[in-house]
């Protein structure tokens, strides 16, 4: 049936493709892997575990939420705020199961997610909702991302929440801590257990523009 005629989707989104679910998972455990050995993640472990002598195995904290994925649109099949609109939107509809390259610029921890961000081109941004910033005075596709884990009772949705929240402080004005430089990249702590690694080469992720029904 043609998309006018079928219930709307959980959610619009880019899927990558497996070849690169793959290599971006890898990335992602060898990230979490070293930056558990860190003194200078080891100094802020109370943020994680609210207890400063405990130890935290990262690998084990964070469980996978399924298909790497980037949301433009949660649509929760039409009962989400703008849902029909998006489906309707000529950009969406043209568009709908073409092949996409996501720029995949930093990795950010907090005790409640991991994910990457991802940084839109313009043409990508036609496929981007202008209400996914929320209240915040980002920019649009600031909340671009893929989640690529939660802590234990956490919702997948926390992940673009905690990303807002890390650029809102850089927004503010808060460079963060310089914490380390590794060999993806440089490491930076904004507090609250709050950790982002600058991507040195970003990574390149071939992914379709598709919908989830689930
Ligand atoms: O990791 P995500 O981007 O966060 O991918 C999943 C996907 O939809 C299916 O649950 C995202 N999601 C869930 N609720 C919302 C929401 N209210 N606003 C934006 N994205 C959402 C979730």
């Amino acid at each position: 049936a043609p998309l006018e005629e079928v219930d709307l989707p959980l959610f619009f989104g880019w899927f990558l493709l497996s070849s690169v679910q793959e290599k971006v998972r890898c990335t992602s455990m060898d990230f979490l892997k070293t930056l558990d050995t860190l003194e200078a993640f080891k100094k802020h472990l109370a943020d994680f575990t609210g207890k400063a002598e405990k130890e935290v195995d990262l690998e084990q904290y964070f469980k996978p939420k399924g298909a790497l994925h980037c949301t433009t649109k949660f649509c929760n099949y039409g009962k989400a705020e703008g849902a029909k609109e998006y489906a309707e939107n000529p950009a969406v509809k043209a568009l709908y199961g073409s092949a996409f390259e996501l720029s995949l610029t930093a990795l950010f921890v907090t005790p409640r997610t991991v994910g990457a961000r991802v940084s839109l081109t313009d043409e990508q941004l036609q496929l981007w909702p202008a209400d996914a910033e929320q209240s915040s005075s980002l920019p649009p596709g600031s909340r671009a991302h893929i989640t690529l884990g939660c802590a234990e009772g956490v919702e997948p949705v926390q992940t673009g929440l905690d990303l807002l929240d890390i650029l809102a402080l850089q927004q503010d004005g808060q460079q963060g801590e310089p914490a380390e430089e590794m060999e993806l990249g440089s490491l930076t702590y904004y507090g609250e257990g709050r950790w982002l690694l600058s991507l040195r080469e970003p990574i390149g992720a071939p992914a379709c523009f598709s919908s989830f029904y689930g």
